[in-house]
């Protein structure tokens, strides 16, 4: 009978295909377009163009961020409560801000002759941010006497800000250090450009869920964290960024001691 094969069309209900949303709109080119380099991507000219006379040394690691992943998603719960937005960054931020206290010469500027060293009492953290504009580096100033939330206060004000394309000069400079999360993009290690005048900067890869060992050599699941950075080899030698690179692993990796130094 065929009506145990074919069913009525009336009792067929209909199927909800998942539509993938584009992540921006396509645009196919049918003949060259010329476009004047402005805004933001002049800016990325000047100072990636001054950059290149500094000579970049690269130094990259894994942090187990297994604790810190537990601890932000506590925060992140009371945060909201606050009506704040909180991701790792602001830990991140105060991290290596402690990280600066302890190893003052990466938050220093060589002057133009190369004749002084400018130790900056500020540490005032760029955060490389990806606007609809381009690539903006805005700054939390003086994050060594700031709070973790209100470094996350302040980089959920200067995203937004970043978004609307209403970042102001005076948000956008004076920083003495930078940061850059691609991985919220994604990638492992990268080799970051450092922003003139300061002399290094620190990228961050996506957190990936790993096999690492343990103590015990157990084999357990372990987010990791990878990190590179670049620093001006006339002024930071390799054993000062790692012993940075050390400090923050170790903020990073056991956040109940960032409790000592905050
Ligand atoms: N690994 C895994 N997850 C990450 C992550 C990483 N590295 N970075 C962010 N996330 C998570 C956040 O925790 C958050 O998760 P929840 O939804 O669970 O809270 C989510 O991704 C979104 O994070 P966010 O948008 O709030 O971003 P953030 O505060 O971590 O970073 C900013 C802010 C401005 C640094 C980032 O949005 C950005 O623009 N990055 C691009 C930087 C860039 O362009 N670098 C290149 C410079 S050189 O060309």
């Amino acid at each position: 009978d065929a009506s145990n094969i074919v069913p009525d069309p009336t009792s067929v209900k209909a199927v909800e295909i998942p539509v993938v949303k584009a992540q921006a709109k396509v645009e196919v080119l049918l003949e060259d377009r010329v476009v004047p380099v402005s805004g933001f991507t002049k800016a990325m000219v000047k100072s990636m163009t001054e950059a290149m006379k500094i000579p970049h040394f690269g130094y990259s690691e894994e942090y187990d961020v297994t604790k810190l992943v537990e601890a932000r998603d506590l925060l992140k719960k009371i945060a909201q409560e606050r009506g704040v937005k909180f991701s790792y960054m602001p830990i991140i931020i105060k991290a290596t801000s402690l990280g600066l206290t302890h190893l003052p010469i990466l938050n220093s500027s060589l002057d133009s002759k190369c004749e002084h060293v400018i130790y900056k009492a500020n540490h005032n953290i760029g955060v490389a941010m990806d606007t609809p504009n381009g690539l903006v580096v805005p700054v939390i100033k003086n994050v060594q006497s700031k709070t973790i939330l209100d470094i996350a206060r302040e980089l959920n004000s200067l995203q937004e800000k970043g978004v609307k394309g209403q970042l102001g000069l005076a948000e956008i400079s004076g920083g003495t250090f930078t940061l850059s999360n691609i991985g919220i993009i994604g990638g492992t290690y990268t080799k970051p450009v450092i922003l003139p005048p300061q002399v290094a900067i620190g990228a961050l890869g996506k957190i990936q869920v790993l096999p690492r060992f343990d103590s015990e050599s157990n084999i357990r699941k372990a987010h990791i964290l990878t990190i590179s950075f670049s620093a001006d080899h006339r002024v930071i030698d390799g054993v000062t960024m790692a012993r940075f690179s050390n400090y923050l692993k170790n903020y990073l990796e056991n956040p109940t001691t960032l409790l000592l130094d905050l």
